[in-house]
């Protein structure tokens, strides 16, 4: 049988070497998204973000096996680690404090492997959780450490973005925090058995308090909730809360607009990507230089060396 139609059946091996297909960027990968591609669109997305080490991956372990136990036949979980130059560490790390949802057949976990660049990271992302929505996993949780504008790209991919803090971390998380409040669908202050716990939920709501009026108009205030992924506290909070926004997307248009809006994102940076390979292909790389040495010797402007090469 065919590797899609083995997907299909939901055999997990056949997934797993799908994804990898897929996330190369192969043949056989892009031909087996165009056939899957017309039965996405289903899955609800959740985004999961967050200063690293606030408990990203142990929540996301936690979650994926709440709603297994609500009744989700199959849950989906991406990875995505974009600092680690190879896979190997983070995977490792990921699968044993995901340890308790490996034993899940109704869960599959998939680490995205570090790539060239962030862009190829956000493709391969976007199709990867593409391929788990037409195999019918439902949720998808993505997990992205908050760090700078990349990730935050490949997060709002979510229909619903949890960001994650925790108490006890140093100065200088809070600008990445600030980065990332805006796209929070729900906070967790995560650590919840750790002290510290009340001062970060005061300086989240006080966070919380001067958006009060983009939220009023919104129609979405993001909860602010505490958890902690050791004992389990909050956890079922969260996931009603995750649901809750869910339905409000569902109501309101907000999930068809997100979809839209991430698609025709998606088509853009494929395009940029695609014209600029066709562009190198049919370009003679001393013909960049000479554009380019002129360029540095400021006879021509950045501006006028594109006119030139594009003719
Ligand atoms: N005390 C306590 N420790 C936690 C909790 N959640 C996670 N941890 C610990 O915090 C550390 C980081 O947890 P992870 O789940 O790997 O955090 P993460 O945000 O996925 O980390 P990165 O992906 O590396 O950014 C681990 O040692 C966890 O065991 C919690 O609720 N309470
Ligand atoms: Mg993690």
């Amino acid at each position: 049988m065919e590797l899609v139609e083995r997907v299909l059946a939901g055999e997990r091996l056949a997934l797993a070497r799908l994804l990898t297909q897929v996330e190369n960027n192969t043949p056989t990968g892009r031909e087996a998204l165009e056939r899957l591609f017309p039965l996405t669109g289903r899955a609800h997305l959740v985004g999961i973000t967050g200063a690293p080490g606030t408990g990203k991956s142990s929540l996301a372990n936690r979650l994926a096996l709440g709603m297994r136990k609500e009744g989700a036949p199959k849950v989906g979980v991406v990875a995505v680690d974009p600092t680690s130059p190879f896979s190997g560490g983070a995977l490792l790390g990921d699968r044993l404090r995901m340890k308790d949802v490996a034993g899940d057949s109704g869960v599959f976990i998939r680490s995205m492997a570090a790539r060239g660049t962030l862009g190829g990271l956000a493709r391969a992302t976007a199709a990867v959780v593409q391929v788990l929505d037409a195999a019918g996993y439902d949720p998808v949780l993505i997990e992205t450490v908050g760090a700078g504008q990349s990730e935050v790209d490949i997060v709002r991919l979510a229909h619903t973005v949890l960001v994650v803090d925790a108490p006890g971390l140093g100065d200088d998380i809070q600008a990445i925090k600030a980065g990332i409040l805006e796209i929070a669908d729900l906070l967790v202050v995560n650590k919840a058995d750790q002290p510290g716990v009340e001062n970060t939920l005061r300086a989240l709501q006080a966070m919380l308090d001067i958006g009060e009026q983009r939220y009023a108009q919104a129609g979405w205030k993001p909860p602010l909730l505490r958890a902690s992924a050791v004992t389990g506290e909050g956890i079922a909070e969260i996931l009603a809360a995750i649901r809750a926004h869910g339905e409000y997307l569902g109501e309101s248009g907000g999930r068809r607009q997100r979809d839209e809006t991430r698609l025709t994102r998606e088509f853009e940076a494929l395009l940029q990507e695609e014209l600029l390979a066709r562009w190198r292909a049919g370009t003679e790389p001393e013909t960049v230089a000479a554009v380019l040495a002129r360029l540095k010797a400021r006879k021509i402007s950045p501006g006028g060396a594109v006119r030139e090469l594009l003719g």
